[in-house]
C-alpha cells in the first residue's frame, strides 16, 4: 500500500516537473521576439561589445552604452520597456521658416520641460542619454528658432535630452571648438550623458527622421544644407552639426582649443576621427537636410589665417591639445526649463 501511495506521488511529482517545463517553453518562446524589455537589453549588450569600431558605415546600433535601467512608470505601475529604435510619432519632412518672430510660451504649456531644458519621454525609457550643445555669443533671435523648432522634434524622437548653451564671455575671438569642449565637460557634471551633439545654433533639420542621437560610428548630421545648395560642400565635411558618443569623442581627446576664429576646427575634428581609425555616418541626403539661418559674418569670428597650417599638424597636437588640456573658468550661468546658458571665459589666442 505505502509503496503504491509514492508510486502515485511520483507519478504527479513527474507531471508537476513537465507542467513546469512546458509553462517554461512557452515564456522563452514568448521572450525571443525580442519586445521584452530584459531581451532587448542583452541583445543590445551583445552587439555593441562584438562589434569592431572601425566597421559597418551609416549602421543604426547605438554606439553609447547604454546604462538606462527600465523603470517603473509611478502612475500606472508599469515597468516601461526601452523606447523602439524607430520612433512611432516622427512626421517626416518639416516646414520651417525664419521670416515670422516665433513665440515659445508654445513650447511650455504641456508642461514636459523641467529646469536646464530637459526633457525625458514618459512612454518609454529611452536608449541614449543625449546633451545637445551650442556654442554661443550674441545670437539671441538665432537662439529663438533653434528652440522653437527642435524642441518639438526632439520630444517626438523621444529623446531623454538636455540643452546646453555655451556663451563665450567678452568680445575676444570666437573660438567654437573649445566652447564645444566646455559644454562636454559642464554637461557631464550635471547627468550621466553618453552621447553629445554639437550643433551650430542657425541650423534646423527639416525632417525629424534625422534622429539626434548616437551611432555606432561618429555621426554628421547637417549633411543637406541650403547654404550649399542641399550638397556636401566636400567629402569630408563635418561642420554643423555632429554627435559623438562619450567613448568616440574621449577617443579623440575632445575637439582642439587653439582654433581661433571661423574655419578649420570642424576638419580638425574629422582628422582626429580618422586617425583614431573612424568612419563618418551620415543620414541620407533627403533626410538629412536642413536649413540655416542666413547671417552676416560675426563681428569678432574673422577667418582663422592659420587654420590650413593648423589642420595639417593634427596628428602632432591632437594627443596635447584637447579635452586633457582644457582650460577655462565659468563666469555666469541661467536656467530657464528651456535650456542652461553658461557663460565663460575661455581666454584669447595665444599670439604666435
Ligand atoms: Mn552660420
Amino acid at each position: 500500500m505505502r509503496e503504491f501511495s509514492r508510486c502515485v506521488l511520483n507519478r504527479r511529482c513527474t507531471l508537476l516537473v513537465l507542467v513546469c517545463l512546458l509553462v517554461l517553453m512557452f515564456f522563452y518562446v514568448l521572450n525571443s521576439d525580442g519586445s521584452r524589455v530584459r531581451t532587448a537589453s542583452l541583445t543590445r549588450d551583445r552587439e555593441l561589445t562584438n562589434v569592431p569600431v572601425t566597421s559597418a558605415r551609416n549602421s543604426t546600433v547605438p554606439s553609447a552604452r547604454n546604462s538606462t535601467v527600465p523603470r517603473v512608470d509611478t502612475q500606472t505601475n508599469q515597468l516601461l520597456q526601452y523606447c523602439p529604435e524607430t520612433p512611432p510619432k516622427l512626421e517626416g519632412p518639416l516646414y520651417v521658416e525664419f521670416s515670422e518672430p516665433v513665440k515659445l510660451d508654445s513650447l511650455l504649456k504641456d508642461g514636459l520641460l523641467s529646469l536646464g531644458g530637459r526633457f525625458t519621454p514618459s512612454e518609454c525609457v529611452s536608449q541614449q542619454k543625449v546633451a545637445l550643445i551650442i556654442p554661443f555669443r550674441d545670437r539671441e533671435l538665432h537662439l529663438k528658432f533653434w528652440l522653437f523648432y527642435m524642441h518639438p522634434i526632439l520630444q517626438r524622437q523621444q529623446i531623454d535630452y538636455g540643452i546646453y548653451i555655451i556663451e563665450q564671455d567678452g568680445d575676444e575671438t570666437f573660438n567654437r571648438a573649445k566652447l564645444l569642449n566646455v559644454g562636454y565637460v559642464e554637461a557631464l557634471k550635471e547627468y550621466d550623458y553618453n552621447c553629445f551633439i554639437f550643433s551650430d545654433v542657425d541650423l534646423i533639420p527639416t525632417d525629424d527622421r534625422n534622429l539626434y542621437k548616437c551611432y555606432e560610428q561618429p555621426r554628421h548630421l547637417s549633411v543637406a544644407m541650403d547654404k550649399f545648395g542641399f550638397k556636401l560642400p566636400y567629402n569630408q565635411y563635418f561642420g554643423g552639426v555632429s554627435a559623438l558618443s562619450k567613448e568616440q569623442y574621449l577617443k579623440i581627446n575632445g575637439f582642439p582649443n587653439n582654433y581661433w576664429g571661423w574655419g578649420g576646427e570642424d576638419d580638425d575634428v574629422f582628422n582626429r576621427l580618422s586617425l583614431r581609425g573612424m568612419s563618418i555616418s551620415r543620414p541620407d541626403h533627403n533626410i538629412g537636410r536642413c536649413k540655416m539661418i542666413r547671417h552676416a559674418r560675426d563681428k569678432m569670428n574673422q577667418p582663422n589665417p592659420h587654420r590650413f597650417s593648423q589642420i595639417s599638424h593634427t596628428q602632432n597636437t591632437m594627443d596635447t591639445d584637447g579635452i586633457s588640456s582644457l582650460r577655462y573658468s565659468v563666469v555666469g550661468w541661467e536656467k530657464t526649463r528651456l535650456y542652461t546658458k553658461i557663460i565663460v571665459d575661455i581666454g584669447k589666442p595665444l599670439s604666435l
